[in-house]
Formats: C-alpha cells, structure tokens, sequence
C-alpha cells in the first residue's frame, strides 16, 4: 500500500495485484482466534504521513487482528488506494523480455501486463503449509490452517480440537480455543520459548505522549536493532550477579514481550549467556504449569531462545492446567496419519471434531517462488535459488533487472519490526526508481560480484550468532528438501539502513545499470 502510494507520487501508472479480497496481507488472512501482533502498537505503524499518525487511536497495548485490518483499511480508503488495486488475483507469471526492457506479468484471473518495474510486496509468511500427513483428505470433520482462516470466525462450542502446531500461532489459537471448546489436544513437535504479553487497554497518556513525540521514536525505532523501542542492554549476562540477573528477567518477564531478549547483549551470540535466560524462561513454565511432566515436555531444551522467533502468550501455558487441555509429544509419539474420525499417533488414537493446521509457513522464498519468474536469458528465479536465495541487500537478484523484492532474503526483514523494514525498502526502492527515470537509465540490476559478497555476507553475520542452531523457518528447516540457508540478514536494521543508504549515495554501487 505505501509503495502504490509512493510511486503514485512519482507520476507513474501502478497496478496492484492482490490475491485477497481486501487490503491487510497477514492480517487479513490470519484471522484466527487470539491473532495478535508482538510488536506494540505504536511502533506497529506506519510513519509515512503525520496526519496518518496522529488522528488513528489503537485500543491496546499489543494490537489484535482485527484492529490492524481496521487499521489498513483505514490507510487504504485514506490514500483512496484500492481503485489501483486489483484484488483476488494471483500472479502466476512473470518474464522479463530483454527486447522491450519490460516485464509481462499474468495473472490466475487471464491479465497479461507488461510493465518497466515490477515489485514484488509478496510478504515472508504467506504460502501457508499444510504437511503432508497421509489420509489427510479423509478426515471427516472441519480443518482450516491458522494463515487461511474462515472469515466469519469458526464456533469451538462442544467440540473435540486439535491442534498441531505450537510456533506463534498455534501459542497465541490455543488459550482461546480451549476457552470455548470441549476438549483441545494440542500436538506438539517442538516446545517454543514464550513470554507474557501482559496485554492491556492502551494508556491515552501513553499514546498521547508517543504521538507528541513520534519523530524522535521514529527515528530511534529506524537507527535500532530490531526497529523496536524496547530497551536494549549491551552489558553481558556473565558479567553480573545470579541475583541482579534474575531481578533483571523478572523485571522483563513482568513488564511483558519480545523486549525479554534484549535484557543482556549476548544472549543472541553466547550459548552459556543464552542458557541463562533460557532456564529463566524454563523455571517460569514450571512455576505455572502444575504437572511437572507436561511442564517439562512444555520446556524447550534443543534450542537456545531467540533462535526462533520468540513467541508472546496470553495464558499460553496456564492453559495446560485446565482439565479439557491434553499435550501430545508427537517427537515421542508421532503422527502416523490422520483417519476419517482424527489423529492416529504411534501410540493411539485421539477422536476429534475439527482440526486447526497451525503448522507455519514455506517462508521467505515461498510466495516469490510461488510465482513462475524468469529473467534475462530465460534464467528462472527458481532454478537460481535452487541451494537458497542469493540477492543484493535483498532488493534485487541479479539476471532479474527491474525486479525489486520487499523484505526480500537477505534482508532484516522477519527479524524486525516489518513495518520499519517495509517503509524503508519502499523508500529506497521509491528513490531509486525516482533517479533512474531522471537519469534516463532504463534498468538496474544487482552486479552478481555484489550479489555473492552480500550473500556471503549474510551468512557470516548468522554464524556468528546462535540463529543457525535451531532447525527454524528461517533456516527453511521446517519444509522437507529446502536447502538449509540463513535467509535473513541478522546485522540490524540500524546498520543494514546505513548500508543501502550509502550505496545509493554512491550511484547505485553494486549494481549495474543500463541505458
Ligand atoms: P511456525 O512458527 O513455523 O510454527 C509451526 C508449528 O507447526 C511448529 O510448532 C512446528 O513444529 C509445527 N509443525 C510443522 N510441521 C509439523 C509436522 N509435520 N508435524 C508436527 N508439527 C509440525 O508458524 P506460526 O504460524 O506459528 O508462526 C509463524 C510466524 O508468524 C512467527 O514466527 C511470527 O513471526 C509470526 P517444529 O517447530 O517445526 O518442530
């Protein structure tokens, strides 16, 4: 939506194709149950236009589904952005044609486009994944994926659930689902990291005084880590005492978040440091959850935290207390197949009504791959990527000129504040389109040289932190035959901003450009 706005600024014709039926991505398709952002709301906004900041007042401290989808809505009727929007369309193709310097892009609906750029605002987290269980198909009742989910909501009343899947969605679905339906068994394969959210009403003097002081928080949120305002402490957690460490944790813990991983600077990069505020969050789940064999099978141990998105709970593990909750450890106990009546594990079977796929997403590469892309000498985007995505500042891949990639791989994209990320790649992209139609440069294209440093680059800058020990999305771990690469670039949006700003400053280094 804020690249249509942009380029609609720059004079030039733009058509938006959107698979959906109405403007939001995620959240207008994550509709289920307990849906709700990690990143607080007034850093979960757009910053683009003041009028925009000031007037729109979120209700809570974490935002909810629906209020970001109101909140889309919003910015899309605002910028009266939806008459350049062309919605329930897929692009299923897109070839550059060398000749005529341009891009034909089809669509599922029969729309053959040719346009100079195409940018691709795809998303990380769209191309939702169903594993394949066998028998699948025969299962009798209801299932939907937590990413696909029926918009006039699903009733739980009097149902056997289950659940499979504990990343986010599945932690932030099952507290809610449990609350209304007769029984919820909740297949687990990988116990997650989870810390409260402490969700509450929004404070007016809070939102009063981020708003009378957003460009400077902007400013923060842009030069940080993260592209969150949460307080980073740079000390290691070797270095203090075991009581001024867990004072520190709790405080974190109580305050509620993401912001819990940033209470010393080496938990990302230090495995003993990591343990540290790994057994912290460990000792938490035994404190609330009363069987100590369900806590214990609910206490993550084969991965340091923060190695995989860390998930913010409302209740999460609370609800394992209640007598309509059962955990299965599908590592222990896996699942065989699901039969007309539910869930056949090695051990047995669990009869269910309807079953809830919370089981993530071919991330990343997923929806850019999903479309059937081919560039200069009919090299397909696919084909290239085949050992994992190589771009240039995960903007561009080169042979594929003119095409520029939102949050593409190789840059911090999931590992921020997408919002951030988002407007800053819009406005680097703006700019660039902006200087190439006054210099009359028909077409840029990542320099492959550049290309293979940045992506060298990326993988360096993840070895050197704790991410690669985990079998993750980020890795393409959780999808059978995707090469294990660390898609995202860890190095910070602070730094990764400075980068893309400095090779625009200097002519578009890196890439080669062509009249
Ligand atoms: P995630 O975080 O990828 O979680 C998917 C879950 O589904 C995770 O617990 C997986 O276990 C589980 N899963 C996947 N395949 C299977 C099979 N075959 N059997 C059993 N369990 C399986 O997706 P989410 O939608 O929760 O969150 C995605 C992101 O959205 C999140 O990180 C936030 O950034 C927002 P595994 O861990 O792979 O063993």
């Amino acid at each position: 939506m804020y690249m249509l706005h942009r380029l609609r600024g720059l004079g030039l014709s733009v058509r938006v194709f959107e698979t959906g039926d109405g403007v939001g991505g995620t959240w207008y398709w994550n509709r289920y149950p307990g849906a709700r952002c990690d990143v607080q709301s007034m850093e979960y906004s757009y910053s683009f236009d003041d009028r925009l900041e000031q007037e729109w007042e979120w209700t809570e401290r974490f935002p909810s589904q629906p209020e970001i989808l109101r909140y889309a809505d919003h910015v899309a009727d605002r910028f009266d952005l939806r008459r350049d929007i062309q919605f329930g369309t897929r692009v299923t193709r897109a070839a550059y044609d060398e000749a005529t310097g341009l891009w034909r892009v089809e669509t599922d609906r029969g729309d053959v486009v040719a346009a100079r750029y195409l940018i691709s605002a795809v998303g990380c987290l769209s191309a939702a994944r169903v594993p394949a269980f066998p028998g699948a198909e025969s299962f009798r009742g209801p299932s939907f994926h937590t990413g696909r989910w029926p918009h006039d909501g699903v009733d739980f009343s009097g149902l056997r659930v289950a659940v499979i899947g504990t990343g986010s969605s599945g932690i932030q679905a099952i507290p809610v689902i449990a609350g209304q339906a007769e029984h919820v068994t909740v297949f687990q394969r990988t116990p997650n990291y989870s810390v409260p959210a402490h969700n509450r009403p929004m404070e007016p003097e809070y939102q009063g005084w981020a708003k009378a002081n957003y460009p400077d928080l902007r400013r923060r949120m842009r030069e940080s880590h993260a592209g969150l305002l949460g307080e980073f402490n740079s000390t290691s957690a070797l270095e203090v005492s075991d009581e001024e460490r867990t004072r520190e944790f709790e405080t974190r813990w109580a305050k509620g978040g993401i912001s819990f991983l940033g209470a010393y600077g080496d938990i990302a990069v230090n495995p003993r440091a990591n343990e540290l505020a790994a057994e912290f969050v460990r000792s938490k789940i035994r404190e609330i959850v009363g069987d100590p064999g369900t806590a214990e099978l609910l206490s993550p141990r084969d991965h340091p935290i923060g190695s995989k998105r860390i998930c913010v709970d409302t209740g999460y593990y609370a609800t394992y207390n209640r007598p309509n909750v059962t955990l299965v450890d599908v590592r222990a106990d896996p699942i065989e197949e699901i039969t007309p009546t539910g869930v056949r594990t090695a051990a047995g079977r669990h009869d269910v009504d309807m079953i809830v796929y919370a089981t993530g997403y071919d991330a990343m590469t997923g929806p850019l791959l999903g479309m059937d892309i081919t560039g200069k000498g009919g090299l397909s985007l696919r084909r290239k990527w085949e050992a994992g995505p190589r771009t240039y500042l995960g903007l561009m891949s080169a042979g594929f000129p003119n095409l520029f990639t939102i949050t593409g791989p190789g840059s911090p994209s999931v590992l921020s504040n997408m919002i951030v990320s988002i407007e800053q790649h819009v406005d680097w992209i703006a700019g660039c389109v902006a200087w190439l139609r006054e210099r009359d440069v028909a077409a840029i294209d990542a320099d492959p040289l550049a290309e293979d440093a940045w992506t060298a680059h990326v993988n360096e800058v993840a070895q050197f932190t704790l991410y690669p020990q985990a079998d993750s999305w980020y890795l393409g771990a959780n999808v059978p035959g995707k090469p294990r690469v660390f898609m995202p670039y860890v190095g910070g949006v602070g730094a990764y901003r400075l980068k893309c700003e400095q090779v625009a400053a200097d002519g578009y280094e890196g890439f080669v450009l062509s009249s």
